[in-house]
């Protein structure tokens, strides 16, 4: 059985083409089964068009409350049975009722090297704090915003000269090698996510993973 895949997404997707061309090289062992967008009209909605895989939008503006807006979007998801649902570029933060009813087979990807830089704006931040190391992590999505536990992380060089979009597209180029590596180790069963005690950690190949995900390099 090849694993289902929903990806949320509010934007312009690439992380979610590198996923669709991670299944289709099979470089991936599941396969993308719908693409879900809060936003209409965002380029994500096409790639996934332009694949044939099934898309569509619930749009948060259309709800009342964070509840109502995460019960439809629960709704719709769970449409497609789902094992594992991808965050790619989703920028509404999602109720715990949400998060616990896919805990353990939710995966988000966050623009900084966590614990740094939680919540928006990770590149200038990045910048403004003269860092001279920027990256990205991958990690299990819990109530805690960007606070799940990371499992993998690329780190990428910031230069004094770099903008906040010169960092974007540098950290954007690790983003499309990490994510579907690790969306293939969770295809794979060899990720999971250790909910044992109170504090959650990463699991592969049966190790627990260390706070700052698998080294990498
Ligand atoms: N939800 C939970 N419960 N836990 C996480 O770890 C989540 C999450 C929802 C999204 C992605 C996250 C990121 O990688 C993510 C992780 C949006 C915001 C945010 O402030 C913050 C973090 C992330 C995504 N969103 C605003 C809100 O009010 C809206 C901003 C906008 O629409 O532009 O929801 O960074
Ligand atoms: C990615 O850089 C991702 O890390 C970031 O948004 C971008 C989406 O790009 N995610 C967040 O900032 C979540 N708050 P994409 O739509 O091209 O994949």
């Amino acid at each position: 059985m090849t694993t289902k895949i929903v990806v949320l997404i509010s934007g312009n997707g690439s992380n979610l083409q590198a996923i669709i061309d991670g299944c289709d090289s099979k470089a991936i062992a599941g396969s993308v089964v719908a693409v879900i967008s809060n936003r209409p009209d965002v380029y994500g909605l096409q790639r996934a068009k332009d694949s044939e895989i099934a898309h569509q939008v619930v749009d948060h503006k259309l709800y009342p409350s964070r509840e109502d807006y995460d019960q439809a979007l629960q709704a719709a998801i769970d449409t497609y049975q789902p094992d594992l649902v991808v965050l790619a570029g989703f920028m509404r933060i999602l109720t715990p009722q949400l998060v616990n009813h896919y805990q353990g087979r939710m995966l988000n990807i966050h623009p900084s090297l966590l614990p740094k830089y939680q919540g928006l704006n990770t590149h200038q931040r990045a910048i403004d704090a003269g860092d001279s190391e920027h990256g990205v992590s991958v990690h299990f999505v819990t109530e805690e915003l960007d606070g799940g536990p990371v499992i993998l992380q690329a780190k990428v060089p910031v230069f004094d000269t770099d903008t906040s979009d010169d960092l974007a597209a540098r950290v954007h180029e690790q983003e499309h090698r990490i994510y579907p590596l690790v969306v293939n180790w969770f295809c794979q069963q060899r990720l999971s996510m250790n909910t044992q005690d109170t504090s959650f950690s990463a699991v592969l190949d049966n190790k627990d993973l260390p706070t700052q995900g698998y080294a990498s390099e």
